[in-house]
């Protein structure tokens, strides 16, 4: 059967059941600029403006790629239009219009600098994962990073989101408009005071004031972003197809459940939030802590140590009971004492619905994705409860298992020929192909990667006895060798 490609022309042709913006698509004005589109931007922040344009034309969104030219290839010849499943046991396809258009960078830097000082534009949102944001190991801004000292002797040529945000908000603060509020979405923890001091130490290279004016005057509210979103595959793009009646070059999918928390600054009230279920709250850092820990750290432990038992996406990971009873005993008993402060809270919900949503069988999320970028993810994920049961004298017997899986996986990806997706592969993969086997020099050589393990802790020996321990018991097919 032959099906027409997804366009503003061919929309009308789409399936009744699949649902279609619901406003006028031409009488929208991009109000919001949007740093890396990828599939997990455009299946929740984009969903979201798509609800907000039903009330409200100026939310368009203009996005920015930094690295790829692939979303626009795919994208512009329709017209940015693409479907977003949501994946449930019947999935429900809606067209998202909200995207008005992909520009990349270098290539289209002044147009991104058009949008960047366009009075219309009040919101920068921002998805470049944990290694975007050219932090070292302390969370500060690494001058050092390739595209900081690129960005830093450029200007007004960047190739970061860091040079972009500054020379944007730099060229605002000259024609004397208001600075665009900049919101990160990414899973950091304090995710927008971290990319504000980032900002702030990138212009204080160039300029004090406006380093000081970038802290006093922009916005960085903190967010908790969360929804699973499976990598899209070519099932996809068939059931998509097949569902809606037109041919889509990259719809996304995720999960049913979805939720963004975003920190109640005057700067964000500039839309109704609410009206789309978005939360604005004076406390963010309740639910983000939460969620790094408990879906983040869950997410890396089944990855790690899923990959090592052979399973490949989560929901087989969860069907694997000795993997999901230690799982649980993980978030319950370890994990869980960490949130201890979460006042209101209600951690064991969270762990319960995280679990549940870990099952769901209509959603195909592979373990491989989520072992990207260990080196960035364990630091923010699993470190930090290490680091607090350490000084309070918990035990770390069980925490010490992800992190060993992620040693025993990256030796893995050596034996397999040396192909690791990480910033630090090429370190990674050196000291990989170093070990021998031997469980207490191996976890020595990984212990020397300050940025993972900050030297307190590679020095505590109940840390290390329990990464031994772990390391040992996973070498035989990934025993977990705890309860
Ligand atoms: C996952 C996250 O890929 C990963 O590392 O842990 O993308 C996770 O699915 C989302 O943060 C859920 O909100």
């Amino acid at each position: 059967m032959t099906r027409h490609r997804l366009s503003a022309a061919t929309l009308s042709e789409a399936r009744p059941q699949t649902a279609r913006p619901a406003y006028a698509r031409e009488a929208c004005r991009v109000g919001w600029v949007h740093f890396g589109p990828g599939a997990f931007h455009r299946a929740h922040q984009a969903y979201y403006a798509e609800r907000l344009l039903c009330r409200d034309p100026r939310w368009a969104i203009s996005a920015v790629s930094l690295h790829s030219a692939a979303a626009r290839d795919a994208l512009a010849p329709q017209d940015y239009l693409y479907c977003l499943a949501e994946l449930a046991e019947r999935p429900r396809i809606r067209v998202i219009g909200a995207l008005r258009e992909i520009l990349l960078a270098p290539a289209d830097r002044p147009a991104v600098f058009a949008r960047l000082v366009s009075a219309d534009t009040r919101l920068v949102t921002v998805t470049v994962t944990e290694k975007g944001y050219c932090l070292g190991g302390a969370g500060q801004l690494d001058v050092e990073h390739p595209d900081i000292a690129h960005d830093l002797r450029a200007g007004a040529a960047p190739c970061s989101v860091i040079g972009f945000l500054a020379e944007g908000l730099r060229r605002r603060r000259a024609q004397g408009l208001k600075p665009f509020a900049v919101i990160s979405c990414d899973n950091l923890p304090n995710n927008g005071p971290t990319l504000r001091s980032a900002l702030a130490a990138f212009a204080a290279h160039t300029d004090d004031r406006f380093s000081r004016w970038i802290e006093s005057e922009v916005a960085f509210p903190r967010t908790m972003v969360d929804s699973i979103t499976p990598a899209t595959d070519a099932e996809l793009i068939a059931r998509v197809a097949a569902a809606s009646g037109l041919e889509d070059a990259w719809p996304v999918q995720r999960e049913p459940f979805t939720q963004w928390v975003i920190e109640d600054l005057p700067a964000v009230r500039v839309a109704d939030w609410a009206s789309v279920g978005v939360t604005l709250t004076a406390d963010v850092a309740v639910y983000d802590r939460a969620k790094l820990r408990i879906v983040n750290g869950a997410h890396s432990t089944l990855a790690y140590i899923g990959l090592l038992r052979g399973r490949a996406t989560v929901a087989e990971a969860m069907a694997d009971a000795p993997l999901a009873g230690f799982l649980e005993r993980l978030l319950r008993e370890d994990i869980a004492p960490s949130l201890g402060g979460a006042g209101a809270f209600d951690v064991h919900g969270s762990i319960a619905a995280t679990l549940q949503r870990f099952r769901n069988p209509s959603v195909r999320h592979q373990l491989a994705q989520i072992a990207w970028d260990g080196s960035k993810k364990l630091p923010v994920r699993l470190m930090p409860t290490v680091a607090e049961a350490l000084a309070a004298g918990r035990p770390l017997e069980r925490l010490a298992v992800p992190i060993a899986a992620w040693m025993r996986f990256v030796i893995a990806r050596v034996r397999a020929g040396g192909v690791l997706n990480d910033p630090a592969a090429e370190r990674l993969l050196a000291l990989g192909r170093d070990c021998d086997g031997d469980a207490r020099r191996d976890v020595a050589r990984f212990l020397t990667l300050q940025d993972i393990f900050a030297p307190p802790l590679a020095a505590a020996p109940a840390l290390v006895r329990a990464l031994v321990a772990a390391y040992r018991a996973l070498g035989s097919g990934g025993q977990l060798g705890c309860e």
